[in-house]
């Protein structure tokens, strides 16, 4: 992959037709931009209207970052039900449109279009289902699922009760699954026999039992049938989903909940430790989700809206189920994956269900790239209006070839720069406001104030053609609210760094027009097909294997994935490198995080290159993992040179 984001020079002008139909343009996003940084209370007041209240707020932002003291509240004294936004409030006007489009993993079976009434029915059912088994207001749910409606209905059967969800991407292993019932206490599991992606399934049930065998007995497994597949079945423990949807009553009356209780935790990667829970509040994300969605894709009643992730991640949650349902919005689910049966699957899907705005990550159009422009020229694409990327910086090849490829010059792409922390875009151009630059996520979403730091010195860098650590000055109604039962951490995180900012863990650069390049992280996390994972938690599953003394993890450019997992593995005195032994601890690191963290490549290292006080010195790992000896810098402070130069002399082969 060539990031040459540094030389990158092309603007692209939304076209005239584009700006004609947008929601915001040039002059209206000014105007508002100015009026979101001038008066925050003013105008959240007037957005968080654009969701229903059972008691209206009557107090708008409430927010704390003192270091020590970080408190964040949005619409506080206002009630709601996120599920009534996101279904019941649609039915007078729109109960028989589709709400959801669900395309499953194999071609040849049928898609399903889901009504607005029917979701009303299926969700009310689960959540029925739910109280049934004991959950109650404030209680944990972990749902492990395919990409099948039943998700979403488990995500806002949650939400219409009250219980605080918790989604573990399907890809996570038993291991994981198990750390994440733990760590929230959930009260019952929901998952589903199999999951079939990309023609193969996997054995969801099998995986949470496992899983279970680390978790309280008491915790319950409420299993959906997807296709039928064989499992075991422990009495008493586990409930069958189906069987009890049949019985269950289709009304539920939503809960009444408060602005700021919990709508969701979601487990993601830090630089230290084990993945942190990022909980997320009623009231203010929705209002955001809701906003972001309706004005970064330009969407207009009557679109189809895709968006490609897996509600296993933020994007997901935001951007599949959240805010486009409480726009009463058509949102397409697929659950299969983009290049089975071959290359077209997502021109088809496109062209099968008239796709008006298609939102995918990077490393899906880097893939496809590579794949040659025939299979994306086959399908008919015209009713495609905006593309949308997420998950890591694009770079300007792939930038290019999904403009002019797959959107022929006719469709903006937005570019969109947020995190599991923000809840929503908190960069993007606006389709028919900004030009764009391929490669840039360009201009602040309203009420967001970035700003650029000095790494060292934490002093802000002002004027335009600078670059440093990404900070946002205030809050927005979409933020993280703390850590699942860990508010120190929350503040350690994101507010000790850099006292009085909220930390994003990205560089930055604003260029001479004052746009904004995400320049990646500059924390230990990187970044695998848009995955997010700690180097920390690679490391300490390495380090669980018998054999391994001592594992440094970095990321390197991948070409496909953006960055790929590079493993330096010191074996125990006893232990010999073999190539079973590498496999072995290939599969090890699979089953003990998930496919997800597999490594790429895997070098054995008879000593790590460390500082006298035994600080692992992971920027020169880091270079020669890229291949840049000669930009190792300053090794006078090593312990042991000589690690260095072994460790170059043996390089693993990529
Ligand atoms: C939504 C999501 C967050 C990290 C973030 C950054 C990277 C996301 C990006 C991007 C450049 C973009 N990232 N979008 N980098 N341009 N458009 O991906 O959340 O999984 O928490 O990852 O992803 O490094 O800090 P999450």
């Amino acid at each position: 992959m060539t990031t040459d984001t540094l030389t990158e020079k092309r603007t692209y002008a939304p076209s005239a037709e584009t700006v004609s139909h947008a929601h915001v343009d040039a002059a209206k996003y000014d105007q508002m931009y100015a009026a979101s940084v001038a008066d925050p209370d003013g105008f959240w007041g007037e957005h968080g209207k654009r969701i229903d209240w059972i008691k209206p707020y009557t107090q708008v932002k409430d927010v704390c970052y003192d270091f020590g003291n970080v408190n964040i509240n949005w619409y506080a004294d206002g009630t709601l039900n996120v599920s009534a936004n996101c279904i019941d409030r649609h039915l007078a006007t729109r109960g028989d449109q589709t709400a959801i489009i669900w395309e499953p993993d194999d071609p040849n079976e049928p898609a399903l279009h889901i009504t607005y009434k029917q979701l009303h029915s299926s969700v009310c059912k689960m959540a029925n289902v739910l109280s049934s088994l004991g959950v109650r207001k404030g209680d944990r749910v972990v749902i492990y699922m395919p990409m099948i409606p039943e998700a979403a209905y488990a995500m806002l059967a949650c939400a219409r009760i009250g219980a605080i969800h918790s989604i573990v991407f399907a890809g996570f292993s038993p291991d994981a699954l198990s750390a994440r019932i733990n760590g929230s206490d959930a009260k019952v599991l929901i998952t589903a026999d199999e999951a079939p992606r990309g023609g193969r399934k996997t054995a969801l049930k099998s995986n949470a039992d496992a899983a279970l065998l680390h978790c309280k007995d008491t915790v319950k497994c409420l299993v959906v049938k997807r296709t039928g597949g064989q499992t075991t079945w422990v009495d008493g423990r586990d409930f069958d989903y189906n069987e009890m949807a049949l019985e269950a009553s289709d009304t539920c009356a939503p809960a009444e909940m408060s602005a700021e209780d919990p709508l969701f935790i979601l487990y993601t990667s830090g630089s230290t430790g084990q993945p942190k829970g990022v909980v997320h509040t009623t009231g203010g994300y929705l209002v955001y989700a809701a906003m972001t969605h309706e004005i970064t894709f330009d969407y207009h009643d009557g679109d189809v809206y895709w968006c490609t992730a897996d509600v296993g991640w933020v994007t997901g949650h935001s951007y599949i189920v959240y805010g486009p349902l409480a726009n009463g919005a058509t949102t397409l689910m697929f659950e299969g994956v983009p290049t089975w049966p071959d290359a077209s699957r997502f021109w088809q899907v496109c062209e099968k269900h008239k796709v008006n705005q298609f939102y995918t990550a990077p490393t899906a159009i880097r893939a496809l790239m590579g794949q040659g422009p025939e299979f994306v020229e086959k399908c008919d694409l015209s009713d495609l209006k905006v593309l949308g990327t997420v998950g890591e910086p694009i770079n300007p090849e792939a930038w290019t070839w999904y403009n002019d490829v797959v959107g022929k010059g006719n469709c903006p792409i937005v570019d969109t720069w947020w995190q599991t922390e923000t809840g929503g875009h908190l960069m993007t151009p606006l389709p028919g406001a900004h030009a764009m630059k391929p490669g840039a996520a360009m201009k602040p979403f309203f009420g967001i104030e970035p700003v650029v730091l000095d790494p060292q010195s934490g002093v802000e860098i002002t004027g335009n053609g600078v670059e440093g650590v990404l900070c946002i000055k205030d809050s927005w109604p979409g933020q993280m609210r703390t850590v699942w039962g860990d508010h120190e951490r929350f503040e350690k995180t994101y507010f000790s760094d850099y006292k009085g900012y909220y930390f994003t863990g990205d560089g930055c650069r604003r260029d001479a027009d004052g746009d904004y390049w995400i320049t990646g992280r500059v924390d230990d996390v990187i970044n695998v097909s848009g995955h997010r994972m700690g180097t920390a938690e690679v490391e300490s599953a390495l380090v669980a294997h018998a054999a391994v003394a001592e594992a440094a993890v970095v990321g390197y450019p991948h070409d496909i994935k953006g960055q790929g997992i590079y493993c330096y593995v010191t074996l125990m005195n006893d232990r010999e490198p073999s190539d079973d032994l590498l496999k072995e601890l290939r599969t090890w690191v699979r089953t003990e995080i998930g496919p997800i963290a597999s490594p790429d490549v895997i070098q054995w290292a008879p000593g790590l290159p460390k500082t006298r006080s035994g600080k692992i010195m992971r920027r020169i790992l880091r270079k020669i993992a890229e291949n840049d000896f000669g930009a190792l810098g300053d090794t006078s402070t090593l312990a042991d040179p000589s690690v260095v130069e072994d460790l170059i002399e043996n390089r693993a082969v990529k």
